[in-house]
């Protein structure tokens, strides 16, 4: 038996949670084309007979704007403490720039071996991927480099084969069928603002946050509110949209996710509600779920 803790650590939009899912064979994490998709640690558990890895999700470290950013990287860069093995993932694609060079700033030092995984090579031809490679094997001592991609499910076998050399346990730390830590009604409300994310543009997707207000399970269906919740009144008329359209779209989509997720039919119902500047007000944030440790 081998076990251990992998954060998956890197700037946004590089494709974390695309992997996670990817590593997982599930639905853990929301995704978009978005930076700043991820908000919570996520964790996502890999079995196999002989193997336990529990894949730790955290939001893109970056330049934080506001309360919610600083929190999001203080969580992110904690979790390059206190686990076997570190995935810094990186978009092959765009190349080596400030952002990465941050992030390695911040692991050096560490003795957690972090294994430099270059992603989106669906987006190279072979020759640009050496060039790459190239760029980024002298800058931090990486104990291996594997190129993927998240999206295709390409070289992720290889993945999990050079992370389980780095794994130091030994014991189960969960039943062979748990895929995730996070509770259902936090995949709930995930769901609902990854649809958000997809029908919304700019600036919106951030403002807006979602939390599952009442779940109740009957022998047939299942019922379930969530709160989208913006931060300025403007905004509630551009999320529910033309006589509630954008919502209802939403809805439609997010109730098959939910469904596939609780095997069971779902009554699904969104109501928008303002809580202004809920980004910097820490009342807000702790009771949204964002918590400010140190
Ligand atoms: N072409 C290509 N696109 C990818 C790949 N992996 C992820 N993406 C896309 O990259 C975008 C960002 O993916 P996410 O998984 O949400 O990225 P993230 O790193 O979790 O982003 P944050 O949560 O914002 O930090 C999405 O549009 C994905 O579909 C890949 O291997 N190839
Ligand atoms: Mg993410």
């Amino acid at each position: 038996m081998k076990s251990g803790f992998v954060s998956i650590i890197g700037r946004p939009n590089v494709g974390k949670s695309t992997l996670l899912n990817s590593l997982t064979e599930h639905k853990i994490a929301i995704t978009s084309n978005k930076a700043g998709t991820t908000r919570n640690i996520i964790q996502g558990i890999y079995n196999e007979p002989d193997t336990q890895i529990v894949f730790i999700d955290t939001p893109g470290i970056h330049k934080p704007l506001n309360k919610l950013g600083r929190i999001l990287n203080k969580q992110a860069v904690s979790l390059t403490k206190d686990i076997d093995v570190i995935l810094f993932i990186v978009d092959a694609y765009e190349g080596l720039g400030k952002g990465d060079n941050y992030i390695m700033e911040t692991l050096r030092g560490s003795d957690i071996p972090v294994i430099l995984v270059l992603n989106k090579i669906d987006k190279l031809t072979k020759e640009q991927l050496l060039g790459r490679i190239n760029d980024y094997k002298d800058v931090y001592p990486f104990v291996e480099i594997v190129p993927i991609s998240a999206k295709e499910n390409d070289n992720i076998e290889r993945l999990i084969e050079v992370i389980k050399k780095y794994l130091t346990d030994n014991v189960r730390y969960f039943e062979d069928d748990t895929i995730t830590t996070n509770s259902t009604k936090f995949m709930i409300s995930e769901y609902v603002r990854e649809k958000l994310l997809n029908h919304t543009e700019q600036e919106i997707p951030h403002s807006i946050t979602c939390l599952t207000a009442s779940y109740e399970e009957l022998p047939n269906i299942v019922n379930i509110v969530v709160d989208v919740i913006v931060d300025r009144d403007s905004l509630k008329k551009i999320v529910i949209g033309k006589n509630g359209a954008l919502l209802k779209e939403v809805g439609i989509e997010a109730r098959k996710d939910i469904e596939e997720l609780l095997g069971k039919q779902v009554f699904l119902e969104l109501y928008v509600k303002t809580i202004k500047n809920w980004r910097d007000k820490e009342k807000y944030l702790s009771e949204l779920g964002f918590k400010d440790f140190e």
